[in-house]
């Protein structure tokens, strides 16, 4: 029986902790236990095979961080040969009865993708191949992603399983204490891109322990429609007597995972601190226990980084603004790759209150996929809004859709063959949904019946290349009305009839039906109403048009969709004031209170951080400005990030910007370094671990702060860190590591430190 099969109709046993178990067996501080596959195979072995003896269905290769960062390719080729030998004498040698697979364990890079980080996106893509391809020739059953803290990352891994291999991939993601991963995504933002790409199971691993993971748990299990897997560790790890240790018994641990299973979680095994006698427990309680059925959902549903937006409930406003189309001074941004002018206008749309954001940047002649790429990315550094891609170049869409950081909204296909040819398959290699233009080789029909055939074609056509009808959105093209007065008309009678007859979601580009018509506010606005009566989704519209605002907020009121009329009331007072071309966010005071340059830095826009220092600094001293405008909006952040309104994206953008600021500062003679030192600090990732995220993190909110950093890089051995902390007087050490096997080396680290 293959995987898929069996997990058909299965709960499945995963196996526990390899760490852990090394450390006991003699693994030393700083040693890689990737090596030991080489180097002790029979404990290796040993562990493998007392998890199938004590009932796994699943066991992991030891390849967590086998991987070209770590090791040469060669050495790589040997770690992971011998690390699928040991799996398989395990799988030959056990008493367990039961049907029994090898995943090829794949763990995080340690590293942060580029904008937040300096890993190429396609870089990570290149890294998870290699080590994928080689675990495929030599015959493992699935591929296993795990303790992914990263979204992006998570996507650059799936990516190189769809490209390398057609095994079954299942991705597991670490979560924190605020039930999102350290990138900021919900479990809903995980199970809309990971389902959009086709996975085979989804769950969560490692973190806080069984209790600490139920939410997030329950949150998938309520919103996807795969297998969902849960694989805790036995509590947080604590260094006692040179040993590390997990606080929560294998009777705790087992009686909430048997919980969750009982709610609906399909594999289950342990992480960190869990042993044999945890998956013993695990496995016999189970063993009574019926799985129960995977239920499909039938969300339509777009993430971002951060959150998944559905539409199911309310109507979605998609911002229009990011388009070339009658834009003289947009046209003028994209020649001059000006990026700042494209990443304002989608602040401010997401300010007025837009849901996602329509990116279109394709002019004649300008390079639309760089073009395209570029913008997709720095959109997704300073907001966190999900984005819907409008591009005819099929070219431009794939490399998009490529690095787009969650499940997208496509712009679009539609009913002609060589748009459906060129659509779908992109579509069902990256995920999105997809908007359908009821167009074809004929033209747009003028009847509804018309637009309706064409739609079913669409949906039939998509189901060939196995994209669901869910994943389409439909757009009876509003034509404008100036020149054919039934237009109108036409486009609800057939949005109507497909909402109603074909139960599917529908979308309009509401502005175009009011072309050549004076004061089209008027007519888009009122045209807005009644699309939204015959069953409109989403519409692509104008964030800052007061009126349509208005609609769009009176009939969240009217509908009973806006709970005791609380959003109408906030807005209510200032409708008259809502102006239709609002003033720049950096020029006026229209959005807040705050000074442009705060704003610029809390917004994480770095060139304009750059300008606005470069002025600033002609007014007043370099300290003021550290401290009237740099200080506060880092504080700002600061308060944003600890009250869970912002997240570690916005933090690193602002700090990078905060960063471009104080290069302008420096750079101006007036100031000499010493006046803005607090302290000097040390900071290292310890022996044995190249795991630097939050090390680097924390180095660049040092040094914005006036700390004098001396970063030591990563795998430092305590013997570095002492010497250097001592010649450097430093007044503080900061120690990093992820994971629970340097635990030891940071002890060791600062008892050499004390000594
Ligand atoms: N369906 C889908 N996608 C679409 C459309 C659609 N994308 C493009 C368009 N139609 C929706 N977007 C816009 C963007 C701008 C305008 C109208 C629709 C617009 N612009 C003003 C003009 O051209 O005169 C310029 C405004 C300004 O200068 O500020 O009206 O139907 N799927």
């Amino acid at each position: 029986m293959n995987f898929n099969e069996f997990l058909k109709s299965n709960i499945v046993i995963l196996d526990g902790g390899m760490g852990t178990l090394l450390q006991e067996k003699g693994l030393m501080p700083g040693e890689h236990p990737e090596r030991w596959n080489l180097t002790h195979p029979e404990t290796i072995r040993e562990i493998h095979k007392a998890y199938y003896d004590s009932g796994s269905n699943v066991i992991s290769t030891n390849t967590f961080g086998a991987n070209v960062l770590n090791f040469t390719e060669e050495e790589l080729g040997n770690i992971i040969t011998s690390a699928y030998e040991n799996a398989l004498w395990a799988k030959n040698h056990t008493t367990n009865k039961k049907e029994k697979f090898i995943a090829l364990d794949i763990g995080p890079t340690g590293k942060l993708l580029k904008p937040l980080g300096d890993l190429e996106f396609e870089k990570a893509v290149d890294i998870f191949k290699k080590t994928i391809e080689i675990g495929e020739k030599l015959g493992v059953d699935l591929i296993y992603i795990e303790t992914m803290n990263d979204s992006l990352e998570t996507k650059a891994a799936v990516i190189a399983a769809k490209e390398s291999t057609t095994l079954p991939i299942v991705v597991s993601n670490a979560y924190g204490e605020d039930g999102k991963l350290m990138t900021g995504a919900t479990p809903e933002a995980m199970v809309a891109l990971l389902e959009g790409m086709g996975v085979t199971a989804l769950g969560a691993n490692c973190s806080l322990g069984p209790n600490g993971l139920e939410k997030v748990i329950e949150k998938l299990l309520e919103c996807a429609s795969v297998p969902v897997l849960f694989k805790p560790n036995a509590g947080l790890p604590k260094e006692v007597d040179g040993k590390t240790l997990f606080d929560i018994t294998p009777e705790e641990f087992s009686e909430c995972v048997i919980s969750l299973v009982k709610k609906g979680a399909r594999l289950i095994g342990g992480c960190c601190g869990t042993t044999p006698t945890y998956i013993s427990l695990l496995s016999q309680k189970s063993d009574n226990l019926l799985p129960l059925p995977i239920k499909k959902k039938d969300f339509t549903v777009v993430s971002s980084y951060t959150h998944a937006v559905y539409f199911d409930q309310e109507p979605i406003l998609i911002g229009e603004r990011i388009n070339p189309t009658g834009k003289k001074r947009f046209k003028q941004a994209l020649l001059e790759k000006d990026m700042d002018y494209i990443l304002s206008e989608g602040i401010r749309q997401e300010e007025k209150g837009a849901h996602i954001l329509d990116v279109n940047v394709g002019l004649p002649e300008i390079d639309e996929t760089e073009l395209l790429t570029k913008s997709v990315t720095e959109l997704q550094a300073v907001l966190d809004l999900p984005l819907q891609i409008d591009s005819s170049s099929a070219e431009a869409m794939e490399k998009a859709l490529r690095i787009y950081n969650g499940k997208a909204l496509i712009n679009s296909v539609n009913g002609k063959q060589e748009s459906m040819e060129k659509i779908f398959p992109l579509a069902k290699k990256y995920g999105g949904v997809i908007i359908a233009l009821t167009l074809d080789e004929n033209g747009i029909p003028e009847t509804s019946e018309g637009r309706i055939r064409i739609a079913k074609k669409i949906i039939a056509t998509a189901e060939k290349y196995g994209i669901e009808k869910k994943d389409l959105i439909f757009d009876t093209l509003a034509m404008t009305v100036s020149a054919d007065q039934k237009a109108a008309s036409h486009c609800l009678d057939a949005l109507r009839a497909i909402k109603n007859d074909l139960g599917c979601h529908t979308s309009l580009g509401v502005s175009n039906i009011s072309f050549g018509l004076p004061n089209r506010d008027v007519i888009n606005s009122i045209f807005f109403a009644m699309a939204l009566e015959n069953g409109l989704s989403a519409a692509i519209m104008n964030p800052h048009s007061s009126e349509m605002m208005k609609t769009y907020y009176a009939y969240r009121a009217l509908r009973g969709l806006d709970q005791n009329h609380a959003d109408y009331i906030e807005r209510a007072e200032n409708f008259a004031t809502l102006s239709a071309e609002n003033k720049s966010i950096f020029t006026g005071r229209a959005e807040n209170d705050l000074p442009p340059l705060q704003k610029a830095i809390i917004k994480g826009l770095k060139e304009k951080a750059l300008e606005l220092t470069k002025e600033k600094i002609k007014e007043i001293s370099p300290l003021d400005i550290i401290n009237q405008e740099i200080i506060p909006a880092l504080n700002h952040v600061g308060e944003g990030f600890e009250k869970k309104t912002m997240y570690l994206p916005q933090l690193l953008m602002s700090a990078e910007a905060a960063k471009c600021a104080f290069d302008v500062i420096k750079e101006n003679k007036g100031v000499n370094e010493s006046s803005v030192k607090n302290g000097k600090i040390i900071l290292a990732t310890v022996k044995g671990d190249i795991h630097d995220i939050g090390k680097n993190i924390v180095k660049l909110l040092l040094e914005n702060y006036g700390f004098a950093v001396i970063d030591l890089g990563k795998d430092v051995s305590p013997e570095t860190i002492a010497d250097v902390a001592t010649n450097e007087k430093a007044d503080l050490v900061g120690l990093s590591a992820l994971m629970t096997t340097t635990v030891p080396a940071m002890e060791e680290s600062i008892l050499l430190l004390r000594e």
